[in-house]
């Protein structure tokens, strides 16, 4: 069907009553699209993986170039996909011209001097933020290595230092992250977005303000849960330092969280569970008893996705991850999973350790490059997650059937502690999950605000600190100025990696999981249920991860659970009897911020 556009601004040009292109040319174009991002992706993928397992001048002058072709590339076909508006088309191209114009993270605008300019600032950013380090008792300090001091030191006086160092180094970024922000906000003006947190809300199948809302909705369906943890975790606290670091009717020092971003709780089990009468599980403990290496840890994650009946790895991903932290060279060590040819060449990037939290993000990692297996022979533009959420949420899923019962079954435990345990089962998965919750949502709604303008790069950090206490109750250990940079000192915003994922993700982990267990008749509590070995949730989760980003959401997620929509109810139904006891131990405190 042609059809008259009137008048339209196309990129800055006003053109006059030209007839709009036609569905052939519409199919024509992805075909072209499709096949140039193939070629390009693969070119710039193997780039990447060399810049980021090897931080050099060199490679980092790479990067920076291939990035720019991209960028040119991904503008280029997004602007084109924008000609084909209003064109009737079939439900497939419409899905693959969408995704076209809001398939770049960071935008520019077509000036190829914008384009060079934005590339060198992100892969600095990147570096800068990779390559940074502190120095702490008399010795340096790389990145990775903070990381393991917040999980592990217990004075608060050291955590306190740690915490501060590692900030400053973010406070020189600032200038760039700031102009990175208006030549990207000025990329997705042209793209036909308000701005780039517009751009980033628009990929949920719904439309952005909607997609606003409904994260609202969520986080006001597990608020409640947060709650009562903070409040219980702020006792236990004040217990372990005193008072003076940790006073009942403030938010919590963000350095005593054992995370450097207060993300994750679970460093704290020593802290906060309860040490009498209790068998609690201490996972690093079990894995260095029982001798595992970083090797072992990422074949175990595999074992497990093989007994749902996914194909073993392929011997290219053993040979090219990099799985231990190279001794002799800079590397991004923030791990992630790749698929450097989108077909077979899937790999994870990783500077493993021997604890915890590794054993979890292996499998959260894994369950990447599954997802990108089992979508392999997607048309390239569907070659992606039913929604970044899910791809996020696929190995996460994965390990909550990590369970004592599964821990026995790999002989990592003699014996399966009995049901009087459960809430301190309950509280330590809690630690993780529920823990993550607001710090999930508020990455985004700073980043929302800034590419918004309704902060600038004087307000930058006090907007952080207002979300953060807002909603994870946390405050900074020593004094914030609007020099510093907080935000800057957590790797997805310097790497530009949109964070709602990790939101959502925990709320459709735990649909995921319960889903899973019904599948297999599990009728126990939920926190004891493990799905390894069932082949039929295998199977059904199968066909849910082949369709990739073809079909919209929904659509993936009514596949493996039925329902259609994203719903909290399943993390509070998980988190029940830890709710009651929570709110049991908290009926005499003074709770909240
Ligand atoms: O960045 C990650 C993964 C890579 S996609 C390791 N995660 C978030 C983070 O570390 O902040 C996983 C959980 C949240
Ligand atoms: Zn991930």
């Amino acid at each position: 069907m042609k059809k008259l556009i009137l008048a339209t601004t196309f990129l800055g040009f006003t053109f006059a009553a030209h007839a709009a292109p036609s569905a052939e040319e519409a199919t024509v174009f992805i075909a072209r699209a499709e096949r140039d991002l193939a070629a390009l992706s693969e070119e710039a993928a193997r780039i990447s993986w060399t810049f980021q397992t090897n931080i050099t001048f060199d490679t980092e002058w790479l990067q920076t170039k291939s990035s720019e072709r991209f960028t040119a590339k991904a503008v280029e076909l997004a602007a084109e996909a924008r000609t084909f508006d209003g064109v009737k088309v079939s439900s497939d191209v419409r899905r693959k011209l969408d995704a076209l114009k809001r398939g770049i993270t960071i935008p520019a605008p077509k000036d190829p001097k914008a384009i060079a300019e934005l590339a060198k600032l992100t892969t600095g950013l990147e570096s800068a933020y990779s390559t940074g380090k502190i120095e702490f008792d008399g010795r340096t300090v790389s990145q990775s290595e903070t990381e393991v001091l917040m999980r592990t030191l217990r004075d608060p006086a050291k955590l306190s230092e740690v915490w501060r160092k590692w900030h400053a180094t973010a406070r020189g970024t600032k200038a760039d992250y700031a102009r990175m922000v208006s030549i990207a906000n000025a990329g997705a003006k042209e793209l036909g977005f308000a701005n780039v947190g517009q751009m980033w809300r628009s990929g949920y199948d719904m439309t952005p303000a909607e997609f606003a809302t409904e994260v609202d909705r969520l986080w006001g369906q597990v608020k409640p849960l947060y709650d009562e943890l903070h409040c219980h975790v702020r006792a236990k606290l004040n217990q372990a330092y005193g008072s003076e670091a940790v006073p009942l009717d403030q938010p919590i020092r963000a350095d005593l969280l054992g995370n450097m971003w207060a993300q994750e709780w679970g460093a704290l089990n020593d802290l906060v569970l309860p040490t009498s009468g209790a068998t609690n599980i201490d996972i690093t403990k079990l894995l260095k008893d029982n001798g595992y290496d970083e090797l072992k840890i990422v074949k175990t994650g595999e074992a497990f996705f093989t007994s749902l009946g996914f194909a073993p790895l392929p011997q290219t991903f053993w040979d090219r991850s990099q799985i231990v932290k190279p001794r002799d060279r800079e590397v991004v060590c923030h791990a992630s999973a790749w698929d450097l040819d989108d077909r077979d060449d899937i790999r994870i990037k990783m500077c493993t350790k021997v604890d915890a939290e590794d054993f979890q993000t292996v499998h959260h990692e894994l369950g990447h490059n599954y997802y990108q297996r089992a979508y392999k022979d997607q048309p390239y533009i569907f070659k992606s997650g039913a929604n970044d959420g899910f791809h996020e949420a696929i190995g996460d899923m994965i390990s909550l059937s990590i369970t004592p019962e599964y821990l026995k079954q790999i002989g990592l435990i003699d014996k399966v502690p009995d049901a009087s345990q459960d809430v301190n089962l309950l509280l330590q998965r809690a630690m993780n999950s529920v823990a993550f919750l607001p710090f999930g949502l508020l990455i985004d709604k700073w980043r929302w605000q800034v590419f918004a303008g309704e902060l600038t790069p004087a307000t930058y950090n006090d907007g952080w600190w207002k979300l953060r206490t807002r909603y994870q109750g946390i405050r900074p250990p020593v004094a914030r100025t609007a020099d510093d940079f907080d935000p800057g000192a957590k790797y997805h915003v310097p790497g530009n990696t949109p964070y709602m994922r990790y939101f959502l993700a925990r709320i459709l982990q735990f649909q995921f999981f319960k889903a899973a267990c019904d599948q297999m008749g599990w009728k126990g509590p939920l926190h004891r249920c493990s799905f390894y070995g069932a082949k039929n949730v295998g199977a059904k989760f199968d066909a849910m991860l082949a369709m990739g980003a073809s079909k919209p959401w929904p659509d993936a997620l009514e596949t493996f659970t039925g329902t259609r929509e994203m719903d909290g109810s399943a993390i509070v139904a998980h988190f029940e009897p830890l709710m009651v006891w929570l709110r049991e131990q908290n009926k005499q405190r003074k709770c909240g911020w």
